[in-house]
């Protein structure tokens, strides 16, 4: 508080003073606004701001989640432009097909462990439907009933909805009855419809999404949303993207979490585009923050964007380092990312979380709180001396 009132005392720049106030008055910043800030205001500035607003929302908590992702397979009938880890039908021999025996295997693998989410996304492949995908959250939920099943992007449900020739509706409803507590954020990428066009051209449309989205919520099913940043992009499509998720939050409050995926350029036909510096990276999880007023939780996804730029992001308005993963996804190392074999112990994400002062919960899909580790000392020194070695 006291670095708000300071920060506004002693700007200049009178569109960055109003800026500040009306974070202060807790209220909404206009998309100009959002350009500007993007534009022009320094580092520093961004951090107190985008700090104040994640403490108003979620005080010294930074939250984790004990989980495991299921990719059933990275044939794709889509070709996006950014992406490194898909194979078409034409190169099958360098896919790969999970059959359902060997998901269900992966799930019991985790018996006995305290993991509350498996996160299902992968490929769209044109023989793995809306039936198939029902019948296997449904065994899953029968090994194991409390994990919660956060499953397929837009991308993949309006396939398999176009597929089946059901409803938006239908298809959600099937898949809830079946076990499905919530939808992932991807295939969002960005939603400005020209740049859309030229990185994922073949792919669901910025209105199916968002309509997508609007339905699981309106049938009780949570999500979370994304955004591809750091391309060839400007910033006023990030922030046209943004007051699009704005705008469907206030109608629905069905989103959890927003999550800034920085483009990762290994080995995918845009690797000649460069990627950003970390400092874009904190500046854009500022922003973010700033502007999503009326979303709960921001949350760098570790995987990503590496374990350190995560841990620095907590000053810039992220309270959320999503989970354990248990190297269990091949989307971002394929694409070049530092985190090779991406796996977080619970003790190594509490130190990274304690190292920078705040108090670590692990939360379930939803938020509700699993364990308060406010007096928490790690046993290991192991953990402790990772987390120093960042
Ligand atoms: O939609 C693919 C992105 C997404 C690249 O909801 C890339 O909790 C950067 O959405 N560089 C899928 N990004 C992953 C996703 C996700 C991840 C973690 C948590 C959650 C959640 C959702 O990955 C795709 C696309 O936007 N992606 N390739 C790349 N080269
Ligand atoms: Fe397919 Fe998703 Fe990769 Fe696009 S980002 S090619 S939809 S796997």
């Amino acid at each position: 508080m006291a670095d708000l009132a300071l920060l506004i005392e002693h700007t200049n720049d009178a569109t960055l003073r109003s800026v500040a106030e009306k974070i202060r008055d807790g209220k909404r910043i206009s998309e100009d606004k959002g350009v500007y800030l993007y534009e022009h205001a320094e580092l520093s500035y961004l951090s107190v701001l985008a700090n104040y607003v994640r403490e108003q929302k979620n005080g010294n908590t930074v939250y984790f989640n004990r989980n495991f992702h299921v990719e059933p397979t990275n044939i794709c009938v889509f070709d996006c432009k950014f992406c490194s880890y898909s194979r078409l039908l034409k190169q099958k021999n360098e896919g790969w097909e999970l059959t359902e025996e060997e998901i269900l295997e992966k799930v019991r693998s985790y018996d006995g462990q305290a993991i509350t989410e498996v996160h299902i996304v992968g490929g769209v492949h044109p023989k793995m439907g809306l039936q198939y995908f029902a019948g296997l959250i449904k065994k899953i939920k029968e090994i194991r009933p409390d994990l919660h099943v956060k499953a397929f992007t837009a991308v993949e449900l309006e396939y398999m909805c176009r597929k089946a020739k059901v409803s938006y509706e239908e298809g959600l409803s099937i898949l809830k009855d079946h076990g499905q507590g919530s939808l992932p954020g991807g295939g969002a990428e960005i939603f400005d419809t020209e740049l859309r066009a030229q990185i994922c051209g073949d792919k669901c449309t910025t209105e199916q999404w968002l309509e997508i989205h609007e339905t699981a919520h309106k049938l009780g099913m949570p999500s979370n949303a994304t955004m591809l940043y750091g391309h060839i992009e400007q910033y006023k499509h990030r922030i046209h993207h943004m007051s699009l998720l704005r705008e469907l939050q206030d109608r629905t409050g069905g989103f959890n979490t927003f999550i800034p995926l920085k483009f990762r350029n290994g080995d995918n036909q845009m690797s000649h585009v460069p990627e950003t510096t970390t400092v874009e990276d904190l500046r854009n999880y500022a922003v973010s923050r700033i502007f999503l007023d009326n979303f709960g939780h921001v949350k760098a996804y570790w995987p990503m964007i590496g374990r350190k730029t995560a841990q620095l992001s907590l000053n810039f308005g992220v309270d959320d380092l999503d989970g354990t993963i248990d190297d269990s996804t091949k989307i971002y190392s394929m694409a070049g990312a530092e985190e090779q074999r991406p796996t977080l112990t619970t003790d190594e994400l509490i130190a990274m979380i304690q190292e920078v002062g705040r108090t670590p919960i692990e939360r379930d899909t939803l938020y509700n709180t699993v364990k308060d580790y406010s007096d928490y000392i790690i046993p290991s020194d192991d953990a402790r001396s990772y987390a120093t070695s960042l």
